[in-house]
């Protein structure tokens, strides 16, 4: 069934800006605020439509005004503000169970169920979480942070409710770029087949954080759909004008049935053919429309889809206009949109994205993969430079793994620049379709570490413990960037595969190679030891624990304190057995530091080795790492220092071990 008005074209809605130009922040100020009084999301329904409006323009301001302060996900919150209200005013939020797809866009929800007091503490050490999370609030019912679970959550809420003998309603709210993913569809697979009552509301905004790709993305393009109905439309005139006799009547009947035409062709027929009830597409800005479309699926018995179009930053300017940059964005002055300066050096991403264009350059068997993170993953100039080798494949992860195995099975050399935190999601393919079959495919990992304000969900803790067990990969953990790019080269040289992991942030300022195609690959297995000390206590550390490590034994060292030996691991497969052996020989007390998961990474590798060996007898092993704990949001080095994994930490825990 197919029900609704036709939104392609977005209206503004009444008291909202229209475009970029009329940002809401210049507005006059409204008498009397609305947004404080709200300290419960059911009073949201007792307001008239004006009050909705005005509450909508209050939400964006303080969205606009904490987010430039606190950093955040911006522009996809002001993108669903009225569509939040619209859903709270229609729906009981004390009953019913709303699923926000990734999380990321749910500041407005945070707003209305009870946490405007604690607003100001967006994505802070100990503050509000930037996603959904079910020990923050009673109305967070599904955590979230990675994208494209809530169908599938969605469908074991409400099957359980159906179970339980409740009758609440239950939603998920996705994106168009969530969507794409294989889990959404696996969701909709067994939703339709099983008929279960809940609504799949589609937040439509032709965005996933860059312009949404894929054939999925063009068939529920507003503008190639219109182009094409238009298209259509015309040759079936032409066709119905032709038909002697009748064709004139045909020809008006259709004209007349123009709406019911226009719907026909739309992505209502895609979930319909999936068993869903079709609502759409309905003006995401228009809080009437939208609780139209709302009452009218909370009135079905069935799954129900209600396809909602919506302006990604709708209201602040600065957001409309790159919606891109406010994604996620950092701190940035409000009046003007500009970003505070963060210092400017180069980071890690940079680092990774330069040297691969240069390798690029020379070597036509590099291809370059993205799952829907070309900015954050580094590869915007490759995407420009080399268009027919870079490929965006949308947020399916695990899909990105098999396809550049099949790639690398032709002799091409695929580079997947990916977070370390959305590569759990490709766990088989790594195993099956590229490590047994020992293909050279390059995984570039990028956030690996703590990452800071995105909290539990997106911290890189985990991809030494998930990859160092599997046969036949190589990894590798830079230490600066320098060692990042020739790191590249390394792996590009070995033809099997191969993943490097690199902190997110700026690197440490280390010199660049002049040319990355010159320098001698890093010998495989080895690390490097940067202070000999005097056999009290070794430091073995790993990528981002080297520079900290460093420091930290030169202030024990100008204190006064026994001289430590440090050693650079670089590789945690295989392991740099000649250092391992030596600093065994020498020194009894060792520290091991890692910033990954302690169980199963870096340092358990050590243990084992030393234990098997026989080289732990009498010895003092301690070790630094991310804990057995989900590690939750903050800035990284507040993080790094409550977990003693900074300079200070590490050098309180050698002056203990000596
Ligand atoms: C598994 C996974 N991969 C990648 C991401 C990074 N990510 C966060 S939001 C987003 C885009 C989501 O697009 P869409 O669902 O259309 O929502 P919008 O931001 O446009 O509102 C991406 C790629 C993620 N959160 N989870």
């Amino acid at each position: 069934m197919t029900i609704g008005p036709d939104a392609r074209a977005i209206s503004p809605a009444p008291g909202t800006a229209s475009s970029a130009a009329d940002c809401p922040l210049s507005a006059a100020p409204r008498p009397a605020p609305l947004l404080p009084e709200i300290l419960h999301p059911s009073q949201v329904a007792a307001l008239a439509p004006p009050q909705l409006e005005q509450l909508a323009a209050e939400i964006r301001a303080l969205l606009v005004g904490t987010v430039s302060r606190t950093g955040g996900h911006l522009a996809p919150s002001l993108g669903v503000v009225e569509l939040t209200l619209a859903l709270l005013s229609v729906f009981n939020p004390a009953r019913d169970k709303l699923i926000w797809d990734v999380g990321h866009q749910t500041y407005a929800y945070k707003l209305l169920t009870g946490r405007q007091d604690r607003f100001p503490s967006l994505r802070r050490l100990g503050g509000l979480s930037g996603f959904p999370n079910r020990d923050e609030s009673p109305f967070d019912h599904f955590g979230t942070g990675h994208a494209s679970t809530s169908i599938s959550a969605a469908l074991g809420l409400a099957v359980a409710r159906d179970l339980a003998g409740e009758d609440h309603h239950v939603l998920a709210v996705i994106g168009d770029g969530s969507l794409a993913a294989g889990l959404a569809f696996e969701g909709m697979n067994q939703a339709g087949a099983i008929a279960k009552r809940f609504i799949v509301v589609l937040n439509d905004n032709e965005m996933s954080i860059s312009k949404n790709v894929g054939a999925l993305s063009l068939f529920m393009s507003r503008n190639l759909s219109a182009r094409w109905v238009r298209k259509a439309k015309r040759e079936l005139e032409a066709l119905l004008s032709g038909i002697p006799g009748i064709g004139g009547d045909l020809l008006e009947i259709a004209r007349r049935s123009k709406h019911s035409f226009k719907n026909f062709f739309t992505p209502g027929m895609l979930f319909e053919a999936l068993r869903f009830n079709y609502i759409g597409a309905v003006d995401g800005h228009s809080i009437p429309e939208l609780q139209k479309a709302l009452r009218l699926a909370a009135a079905q018995d069935r799954p129900v889809l209600i396809h909602v179009l919506t302006r990604k930053g709708k209201g602040y300017g600065p957001a409309e206009s790159n919606p891109a940059r406010f994604h996620g964005v950092g701190r940035f002055d409000p009046a003007s949109g500009a970003p505070r300066p963060d210092g400017g050096a180069l980071t890690y991403t940079r680092a990774m994205g330069d040297a691969l264009c240069a390798l690029a350059a020379r070597d036509p068997r590099i291809v370059a993969i993205t799952a829907a993170m070309p900015e954050g993953a580094g590869l915007r100039e490759f995407s420009a430079r080399f268009p027919d080798r870079f490929f965006d494949v949308g947020i399916c992860e695990a899909h990105a793994v098999t396809f550049a195995a099949g790639l690398a099975t032709r002799g091409l050399r695929p580079f997947l620049c990916i977070y370390s935190t959305f590569l759990q999601r490709a766990y088989d393919q790594i195993v099956h379709d590229v490590c047994l079959q020992r293909l050279p495919v390059i995984f570039c990992l990028d956030r690996a570490g703590l990452v800071g304000e995105d909290g539990a969900t997106h911290q890189g803790a985990f991809d030494l413990a998930y990859l160092r067990h599997i046969p036949q990969i190589t990894l590798f953990a830079p230490r600066d960037e320098a060692e990042l790019q020739r790191g590249l080269a390394t792996g590009l040289s070995l033809g099997s595969p191969f993943a490097l992991r690199y902190p997110r942030g700026a690197g440490e300022g280390a010199a660049l190679p002049e040319d990355l195609l010159s320098e001698p690959p890093l010998p495989v297995g080895q690390g490097e030891f940067l202070l000999r000390g005097d056999g009290s206590l070794a430091v073995l550390a790993l990528g981002s624990m080297t520079a900290p490590a460093l420091a930290a034994a030169r202030d024990l060292a100008t204190g006064g304190i026994s001289p430590a030996t440090v050693c650079d691991a670089r590789w945690v497969k295989p392991l740099p057995l000649d250092n391992l052996k030596e600093i065994a020989a020498t020194h009894d007390k060792i520290l091991l530091l890692e910033e990954g998961c302690l169980s199963g990474g870096f340092s358990s590798a050590v243990l084992e080795y030393l234990a098997d060996a026989g080289l732990l007898r009498a010895k003092r092993v301690e070790r630094l790492g991310l804990p057995d704990a989900f590690v939750e949001h903050g800035p990284v080095p507040e993080l790094r220092a409550r977990l003693g994994l900074d300079r200070a930490g590490i050098a309180a825990k050698m002056r203990e071990m000596l």
